[in-house]
C-alpha cells in the first residue's frame, strides 16, 4: 500500500516536474535576452556575496545552472592546470541536474531562502551520499569507495536550505591527525597551495575549503576545526571563518578526530555570508548528543549584522599569548585596536588569561591526551557506521598498516611520509587519566581560562591575531569568529618551498574574536562592525595566475549567443 502510494505521488511529481521543466525551459531560454542589467553588470564571482548571487537569481539575470557551469569552469582553470592549487578533490557530477531542479522550483514556487541554488563546497571529511558519486575520505585512499549511510547532518541541512553541494575540498589528510605533514596535502588530493603566495602554505586542515572560497570556486565552503583547522586557513586565505561552539553544529557524518573538540563551521568571504551559513547549519541533531546542549532556538545570526556592533563592548587582549609575533602582524593588530576604539569599544590591554601559566604549561599535554584516545575510539566508531569499506580498514591499527602497505600512495617521499600522530594513538586507552584530561582540558580553557578572564575583567570577548587564537577556545569547546586583519609587506622574505613556502610577500593574516560557549551571535556582531569599517579582504587579491578568468558573463553570454543563432 505504502509503496503504491509513494509510486503514485512520485509519478505525479514527475509529470509536474516535466511540465515545470518545459515551462521553465521556455522561460529560461529568453532569460538572457530580457536579463537586465547588461551582461557587464553581472557579479564578479571572485568576490560575489551570497546575497548578490541570490538577488541575481531572483531577478532572472542568471540561473543556478549558469552559476554551477561557471564555477566548474573556474575549478577546471586553476585546480590541476595553471597554478595547480589542488583545492578540490572531486566535483559533483550531479550538480548541474540539481541546479536545474532548483531553478525549476524557484520558477514554480520561489526560493526556499537565502541559500536556494547557491553552490557550496564541503571538506572531504564531511559525508555526502554515495549515490551522488562523491567519496568521503578525509583525503585518504583507506576510505576510497567507502559507502556512507547518509549525508552528514550539516549537508542535509544545507540541501534543505536549497544549497548545491558543488564538490569536496582537499585538506590536510585526516584533518592533520596523521602526522607531521605539510598542510593541505592528502594522498587523494595532492598538495594544495595558497592563491596569495605561489607554492605558499595554505595552512590547514581545511585548506581546500579556504582556497576555493578565497578565489571564488564556489560561494563559500564548510570546514571543520579541532584546534585551528578553520581559523588558520581563513587567516592565510584572507577569509571570514566561524569555529562554532562544540555542539552548535552536528558532527554526525563527519570523519572525526575528537568528539570533545571537533566542530563544523562556515568559511566565507564576508561576515554576512558566514552568518547566513551558520544559521542554516546550527541546530540539534539526535545523532550527535553534544548538540542537545545548545539553546533550543537557533538564532538568526544575520540579525547580528549591525555596523555599531562594537559600541560599548569591552574586549581584552591576552598580550602574553602574542609574544614573538611577526612585526607586521603586531603592528596591524595594534592598529585594529585603535579602529575598534573608534567604533566605540573599550580595549582592555593587557587582559591576560587569568590562568596563563597553567594554560601554557598544561593545555597542550592535556589536549594531546584527550585527542589520542578520542582519535582511536571515534574513528573506529565512524568506520563501524559505514555501509562498506573496500580497503577492509576497521580501526587505527588497520589504518597504520594500510598506509605502510600502500606507502607508494600514502607515505610519499620526500615530504609526506609521516604517520606519527596515528601511531602515537595506537596504545591510547579509555582510562581514568583520559577522563581526568577531558575535565582538565575543559577547565583550563574554559572555567579557569576564558570564562574566568572574561568575568574578572568584565569582558565580552578576547581578541587575538588568528595564528595564536585557536587553542584556548579549542580545548574549551568555545567559539571563534575570524576576519581578515592584514598582509605581510611586499618586502617579506619568500621562504623556501619544502614543498610549500611558509611565508611570502602579501600573505594574508587574520584577527579572531574569542568568547564563551554559544556566544556566536555577539562575536558575529563585533566581527561585522570591524569588517565593515575596514574591508581588509578587498585590499589584496590573489596572485594573477591564481585568479580564474571565467565569469557569469561568459556562460550567460554563450547561452544568449545560442538563442540568437
Ligand atoms: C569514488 O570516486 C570514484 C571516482 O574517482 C567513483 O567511481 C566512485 O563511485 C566514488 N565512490 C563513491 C562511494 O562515491
Ligand atoms: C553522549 O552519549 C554518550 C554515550 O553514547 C555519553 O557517554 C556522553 O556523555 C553523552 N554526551 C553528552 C554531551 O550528552
Ligand atoms: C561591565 O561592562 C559593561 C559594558 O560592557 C558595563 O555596562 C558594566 O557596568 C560593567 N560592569 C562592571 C561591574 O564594571
Ligand atoms: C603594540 O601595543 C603594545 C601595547 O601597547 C605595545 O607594547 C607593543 O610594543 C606594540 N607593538 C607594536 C609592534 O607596535
Ligand atoms: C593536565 O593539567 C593539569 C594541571 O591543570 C596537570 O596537573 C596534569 O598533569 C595535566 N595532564 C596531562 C595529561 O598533561
Ligand atoms: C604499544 O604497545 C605495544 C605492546 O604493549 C608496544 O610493543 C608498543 O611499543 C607500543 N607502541 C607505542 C607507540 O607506544
Ligand atoms: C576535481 C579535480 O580536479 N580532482 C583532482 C584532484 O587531484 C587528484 C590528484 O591529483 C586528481 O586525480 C583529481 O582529478
Amino acid at each position: 500500500m505504502k509503496t503504491r502510494k509513494l509510486r503514485l505521488s512520485l509519478s505525479l511529481f514527475s509529470v509536474l516536474f516535466l511540465a515545470l521543466s518545459l515551462a521553465w525551459g521556455a522561460y529560461s531560454a529568453q532569460l538572457p535576452l530580457s536579463g537586465s542589467p547588461g551582461l557587464a553588470n553581472l557579479p564578479d564571482l571572485y568576490e560575489a556575496s551570497i546575497a548578490e548571487l541570490q538577488a541575481g537569481l531572483e531577478q532572472g539575470h542568471f540561473t543556478s545552472v549558469d552559476l554551477v557551469t561557471a564555477y566548474l569552469a573556474r575549478i577546471e582553470e586553476v585546480n590541476l592546470q595553471g597554478p595547480a592549487l589542488r583545492a578540490i578533490i572531486e566535483t559533483n557530477s550531479m550538480a548541474l541536474a540539481i541546479a536545474r531542479a532548483l531553478d525549476v522550483e524557484r520558477y514554480a514556487s520561489g526560493p526556499r531562502g537565502p541559500l536556494h541554488g547557491i553552490p557550496i563546497i564541503v571538506k572531504d571529511n564531511i559525508a555526502t551520499v554515495a549515490g551522488e558519486g562523491m567519496n568521503t575520505t578525509a583525503g585518504s585512499f583507506a576510505l576510497f569507495n567507502s559507502v556512507v549511510p547518509r549525508d552528514a547532518h550539516v549537508v542535509t541541512k544545507l540541501r534543505a536550505a536549497g544549497a548545491i553541494i558543488l564538490g569536496k575540498a582537499n585538506l590536510s589528510e585526516w584533518s592533520h591527525a596523521r602526522g607531521d605533514l605539510p598542510s593541505g596535502w592528502s594522498a587523494r588530493g595532492g598538495q594544495c597551495s595558497s592563491p596569495y603566495v605561489p607554492q605558499g602554505d595554505p595552512s590547514g586542515s581545511s585548506s581546500g575549503s579556504a582556497v576555493s572560497t578565497a578565489i571564488g570556486l564556489a560561494a563559500a565552503a564548510l570546514g571543520t576545526e579541532t584546534d585551528g583547522s578553520i581559523v588558520f586557513p581563513c587567516s592565510r586565505g584572507n577569509l571570514v571563518g566561524i569555529k562554532p561552539t562544540v555542539g552548535l553544529t552536528s558532527r554526525a557524518g563527519v570523519i572525526p578526530i575528537s568528539s570533545h573538540q571537533d566542530t563544523v563551521g562556515p568559511m566565507a568571504r564576508s561576515v554576512a555570508d558566514a552568518a547566513v551559513l551558520l544559521s542554516a547549519l546550527a541546530g540539534q541533531d539526535e545523532r550527535d548528543n553534544y548538540t542537545l546542549a545548545q539553546p533550543s532556538v537557533v538564532p538568526d545570526y544575520t540579525l547580528a549584522l549591525k555596523r555599531d556592533g562594537l559600541k560599548g563592548v569591552r574586549l581584552g587582549v591576552p598580550r602574553r599569548r602574542l609574544a614573538g609575533l611577526n612585526e607586521a602582524v603586531a603592528v596591524a593588530f595594534n592598529a585594529s585596536l585603535d579602529t575598534m576604539r573608534r567604533l566605540g569599544a573599550t580595549i582592555v590591554d593587557p587582559a591576560e588569561l587569568v590562568n596563563h601559566e597553567e594554560f601554557e604549561m598544561y593545555s597542550k599535554s592535556n589536549e594531546t591526551a584527550v585527542m589520542r584516545t578520542d582519535l582511536k575510539v571515534d574513528l573506529k566508531r565512524y568506520i563501524a557506521g559505514l555501509l562498506a569499506v573496500p580497503s577492509g580498514v576497521k580501526d587505527l591499527a588497520d589504518l597504520v598498516a594500510y598506509n605502510i602497505a600502500h606507502a607508494d600512495e600514502e607515505l610519499v617521499e620526500p615530504y609526506w611520509t609521516d604517520q606519527s600522530v596515528l601511531t602515537s594513538a595506537l596504545n591510547a586507552t579509555v582510562d581514568q587519566d583520559y577522563f581526568d584530561a577531558i575535565v582538565m582540558n575543559r577547565d583550563i580553557g574554559g572555567k579557569r581560562g576564558i570564562d574566568a578572564t572574561l568575568r574578572t575583567l568584565n569582558l565580552s570577548a578576547l581578541i587575538m591575531p588568528s595564528m595564536v587564537a585557536s587553542t584556548p577556545a579549542s580545548v574549551a569547546g568555545y567559539p571563534i569568529v575570524a576576519v581578515p586583519l592584514g598582509f605581510l609587506p611586499a618586502t617579506a622574505i619568500l621562504s623556501p618551498a619544502t614543498p610549500v613556502r611558509d611565508v611570502g610577500p602579501n600573505q594574508p593574516f587574520g584577527l579572531s574574536f574569542v568568547g564563551t560557549a554559544f556566544s556566536e551571535f555577539d562575536l558575529i556582531s563585533y566581527a561585522y562592525a570591524y569588517e565593515q569599517a575596514t574591508h581588509t579582504r578587498l585590499k589584496m587579491r590573489a596572485y594573477p595566475d591564481a585568479i580564474p578568468k571565467t565569469q557569469l558573463v561568459d556562460v550567460v553570454g554563450k547561452r544568449r549567443q545560442a538563442v540568437l543563432e
